[in-house]
């Protein structure tokens, strides 16, 4: 059951999945309370909602921001922007913790001084799922992108350079970071639908924090 998945995974593991793709399990789970705190302070002014696809589909995953940049979606496309859409203001600073943690993550996969300006947080609750898709919105493809699991687990799907190829299932756990580079950084990925649960923790949610360097 999840109990094992939590309790008999190797501490700190690595492995290298990919071309440039370095997974990091269990790397954030020392720091899950002061990050479940610093993100209730991010959503406290800038709450979690379900943004539209430019071809008008409301997302299952709910999101929010937080840097000098945030990542938005509505009929005109998708973009990052400095300021809030539903606030008009700008989106939180990046907590200083948050921006450590992504710069020792990407330091681990030999990516020296990653200096992210926007943290995406998704939370999805059970049934939340993201289909295949890749992330081109950003300026430096030299920079890599720091995923932080937290919460219920998920199976991440990681294809290729085409959205037809074959995509592998790989399955994500609280606690988990992933730091994308190189090759894997423009790859197709998504997560398949988040099943029913209660995580001790986050409660019935996972939240993906994902850095990125924007501008
Ligand atoms: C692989 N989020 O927000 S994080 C996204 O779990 C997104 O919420 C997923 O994909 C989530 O865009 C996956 C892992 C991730 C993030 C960016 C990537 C994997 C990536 C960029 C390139 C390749
Ligand atoms: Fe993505």
């Amino acid at each position: 059951m999840q109990r094992d998945l939590f309790e008999h995974r190797p501490e700190h593991a690595r492995r290298a999945f990919a071309p440039g793709a370095l997974w990091l399990g269990g790397f954030a789970r020392e720091r899950e309370h002061q990050l479940l705190a610093t993100i209730a302070a991010v959503v406290a002014t800038t709450p979690f909602r379900q943004m539209s696809t430019p071809g008008g589909r409301r997302m299952s995953v709910a999101m929010s921001n937080c840097g000098a940049f945030g990542w938005v979606t509505d009929a005109r496309g998708y973009r990052y922007q400095p300021d809030d859409p539903l606030s008009g203001r700008p989106w939180p600073p990046m907590p200083g913790e948050f921006a450590a943690l992504a710069a020792r993550a990407a330091a681990e996969a030999g990516h020296a001084n990653f200096e992210p300006d926007a943290c995406l947080v998704n939370r999805y609750e059970p049934g939340a799922r993201m289909t295949l898709h890749q992330d081109v919105d950003e300026r430096d493809f030299t920079q890599p992108i720091v995923s932080v699991s937290l919460g219920l687990p998920a199976v991440f799907l990681f294809g290729g350079a085409q959205r037809g190829d074959k995509a592998q299932r790989l399955p994500l756990v609280h606690g988990d970071v992933l730091v994308w580079g190189g090759p894997s950084r423009r790859c197709f990925h998504g997560v398949l639908p988040v099943k029913e649960g209660v995580h001790p923790l986050f409660g019935r949610c996972r939240i993906n924090l994902t850095f990125r360097r924007a501008g």
